[in-house]
Formats: C-alpha cells, structure tokens, sequence
C-alpha cells in the first residue's frame, strides 16, 4: 500500500516539475568572446542564438579525446569541420535564414543547437 502511494506521489511530482517547473535553458546570444567548449558529451553552451542572413564565428574548443567529438556537422547548412584536440578553433557560418539548425558530431552523441532570428 504503501508503495504505491508512494510512486503516486512520484508520478504527481514528476507531472508538476514536467509541466510547471521544467524550462529548456534558454539560447546564448553569440558574442565575439563565446568559446563553445567540447567535452564530456557535451557542446557548453549548446544552444546558441545568432543573426538571421549573417555571417558568424563560433569557436569551439575541444578538451575530449574521443575520435567522435574531432568533428562537427551542421547538416542544415551543409557544413562540416575538424576540431583539434586542445585548440581553439573559429569558424565561420554561412548566412542562415531564420529557424533552427541542429549540430553535431558525425555520430550525433554531441548534440547542440543553433537559432537564427
Ligand atoms: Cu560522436
């Protein structure tokens, strides 16, 4: 009995923080000084917002060994580069039309995203 008042309650939290509490981290507005850093599965930041029919830097710095995290892909807009281990690299998109551009590693283990507007 009492363990399933117990996953009740679970469930009845777990509804609260879904639709009430949970907020996705809101997009980090590109700037000159943005180092997208390439580690432990994961882009920081991994949401980034850019302006819409611009060219834009991004630089990554990648501290993963791993093979998988040596590139990025931006399939949306055709792109791809290698990311040295330990080094700062700048790139430069394309101009984007605006809407939401997902990059990755070529294994999508690594997952960010980018929006124009
Ligand atoms: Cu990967």
């Amino acid at each position: 009995m009492t363990t399933i008042n117990i996953i009740g309650l679970a469930i009845i939290l777990l509804i609260v923080w879904w639709f009430w509490l949970y907020r996705p981290k809101p997009a980090v507005k590109l700037q000159s000084n943005l180092v997208i850093t390439v580690e432990n599965g994961v882009y920081t930041p991994a949401f980034i917002q850019i302006n819409a029919m611009q060219q834009s830097q991004l630089t990554f710095h990648r501290k993963d060994p791993s093979p998988c995290a040596s590139s990025i892909v931006i399939p949306a807009a055709d792109f791809s580069v290698e990311l040295p281990l330990n080094k700062s690299v700048s790139l430069t998109l394309p101009p984007l039309a605006k809407g939401e551009y997902e990059f990755h590693c070529p294994m999508k283990m690594y997952l960010g995203k980018i929006r124009a507007d």
